[in-house]
């Protein structure tokens, strides 16, 4: 694959790396990059393209990372800076990207920019962030945080509000400030010069943020600002750029992924994560309306066909594990594994694998105070609190807390899941004795083997790459069909997603076609509980 040309990622498969919960090789209860080499030919193995790699910079972790305060710095339990160039170049021998997450949106307040800003008003570094004055008691206004409570942080020592997206030790970077846009640019080629290959944008979509007027997504100069990160920062046209946008639409996804390379490769956009939501928060649960996520994935197959690009995930460090959500975690556990990944995997656009997906790891129920993550420790305090009940909280946490995803690797039914020699610094999932990559390597029919066949097709098959999209049987409740079309090659892309037994006819076109792959050992011409097939002609 030459990955000095734009567009490589669209034959690619990408892995996310949670860097805390991968691998652990020196026995501190953490994981690092150490173990993150270890295991390069395990990835090799499952044939994917590139890693996204969550922040590994120092920060004194408030928010496992996302939190940086140096950003030329790797956080000592994960390693040292020659332990990240040994990656970049192990990764590299293996035909492996490296794609650094990238937190341009705010620093950590022990960032030396944010302490610097502190030292008082005329400061060089106090217009690098967000101030507005006040007294005490009165924010500038009423926006909240996403981690719970008022966006406005007072300073008493400077008569001043800082204001904070996410949690209070999180100060928003004002990027109306070119010099703070200067400073990131700088930053982000020091990563390239290193030979990071591409880089994932966190809330990239909030950086033109207007607090003034409530704003925070798709500020008025949003696409202005990402233009000129892309044309000073970005400039090799090899390089792979995924923005996380979780306000954009598929109209400002083709501004986001227009071929023309003035922006970004492309974007994750989080419609479908709410398929399953009451209106658009996360913790109030429905069941999955089948037909309402096909309509949504068919208008970004079909909206950006052509003229943008689309990423394809159902998992990463902040969603539940989507066997869990959408699948089946008990009898059928390997076959919806497989069918969910057939579904997802039979779309245009560039897949993300989250690391123990490619063997059907499952979410995790805790008590709340074994819970780490910030979001949910807020939440959970923040609603029962406001008079809910502790136990449907719970229920909520249960199905969708970002912990669900963190839970260490499962490689091995040995202590630990093989995660550790240590004490690992949070819980092991109890079913790594069945559920683990020792056990799915040996097993051909393991749902990691599955998922290293999807990726190769993705390679072999055009139509896979660069098909048109057609919906089958929109309003079916159970099953979710389509075709893929390019001038010689027709593809069938056909999923049962209930534990029912369906019945369903391809279309008569398809009699006779030829099977690519499939979660079960033959057809049977109903579509047997969590189904997956796809035929070519
Ligand atoms: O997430 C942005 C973000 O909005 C999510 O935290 C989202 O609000 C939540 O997970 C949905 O319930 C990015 C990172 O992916 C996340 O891990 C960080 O916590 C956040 O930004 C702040 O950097």
């Amino acid at each position: 694959m030459d990955k000095s040309k734009r567009g490589w990622w669209r034959r690619a498969v990408i892995y996310q790396v949670y860097p805390k919960s991968f691998m652990d090789s020196d026995g501190d209860g953490l994981g690092d990059l150490g173990g993150i080499i270890g295991k390069l030919d395990y990835l090799a193995q499952l044939g994917i393209d590139g890693i996204w790699l969550s922040p590994v910079y120092a920060s004194p972790q408030e928010d496992n990372g996302y939190d940086i305060s140096d950003y030329r710095a790797i956080w000592p339990p994960f390693g040292t800076m020659e332990d990240m160039e040994r990656l970049i170049s192990e990764a590299r021998r293996r035909g492996i990207s490296i794609i650094m997450d990238m937190v341009l949106n705010h620093t950590s307040r022990e960032h030396r920019w944010f302490k610097e800003a502190l030292r008082g008003r005329d400061n060089p570094y106090h217009d690098y962030y967000v101030w507005r004055d006040g007294v005490p008691g009165t924010p500038p206004n009423d926006m909240r945080a996403c981690f719970g409570g008022s966006a406005w942080e007072y300073v008493p020592e400077l008569g001043q509000y800082y204001f904070h997206q996410f949690a209070v030790g999180q100060p928003d970077l004002n990027w109306d400030n070119p010099r703070v846009r200067e400073e990131l640019y700088d930053m982000i080629r020091f990563w390239v010069e290193k030979g990071v290959e591409g880089f994932r944008l966190d809330v990239i979509d909030s950086i033109a943020k207007e607090p003034d007027r409530k704003i925070t997504a798709r500020g008025q100069n949003l696409h202005r600002y990402i233009r000129e990160l892309s044309a000073n920062a970005f400039r090799e046209e090899g390089l792979v750029t995924v923005g996380e946008a979780w306000s954009a639409d598929v109209e400002e996804a083709k501004e986001y992924s227009s071929p023309d390379g003035r922006e970004l490769s492309m974007i994750f956009q989080f419609e479908h994560n709410f398929a399953d939501c009451v209106g658009g928060d996360k913790w109030r649960l429905d069941r999955l309306s089948l037909p309402k996520l096909k309509g949504i994935l068919e208008r970004w197959q079909r909206g950006l066909h052509g003229c943008g690009w689309n990423s394809l995930f159902w998992n990463n460090h902040d969603m539940p594990r989507i066997v869990s959500r959408w699948g089946d975690e008990g009898r059928y556990r390997v076959e919806s594994a497989k069918m969910l990944a057939t579904a997802l995997h039979g779309l245009q656009g560039t897949p993300y694998i989250f690391e123990g997906e490619e063997i059907g790891m499952t979410n995790i129920r805790l008590p709340i105070e074994e819970y780490e993550d910030i979001e949910t420790r807020n939440l959970y305090r923040e609603r029962v609190a406001a008079g809910e009940s502790p136990e449907a909280v719970m229920e909520s946490v249960y199905a969708r807390s970002r912990d669900n995803a963190r839970t260490p690797m499962q490689w091995t039914s040995g202590p630990n899941a093989g995660f550790t020699a240590g004490t690992p610094w949070f819980k092991v999932n109890p079913n790594y004795t069945e559920i683990n990559a020792e056990a799915a390597l040996r097993d051909p029919d393991s749902v990691f083997h599955y998922y290293r066949r999807l990726i190769a097709l993705r390679k072999e098959y055009e139509v896979i790459a660069e098909g048109d999209f057609t919906l089958l049987c929109p309003e079916d409740e159970r099953v979710f069909a389509y075709v893929r079309g390019v001038p010689g090659e027709r593809l069938l892309v056909v999923c049962n997603f209930t534990p029912e037994t369906v019945e369903w006819s391809a279309p008569e076109e398809f009699e006779g076609a030829r099977t690519l792959i499939s979660n079960y050992p033959s057809r049977a011409g109903t579509l047997r509980p969590y189904e997956a097939e796809m035929m070519l002609l």
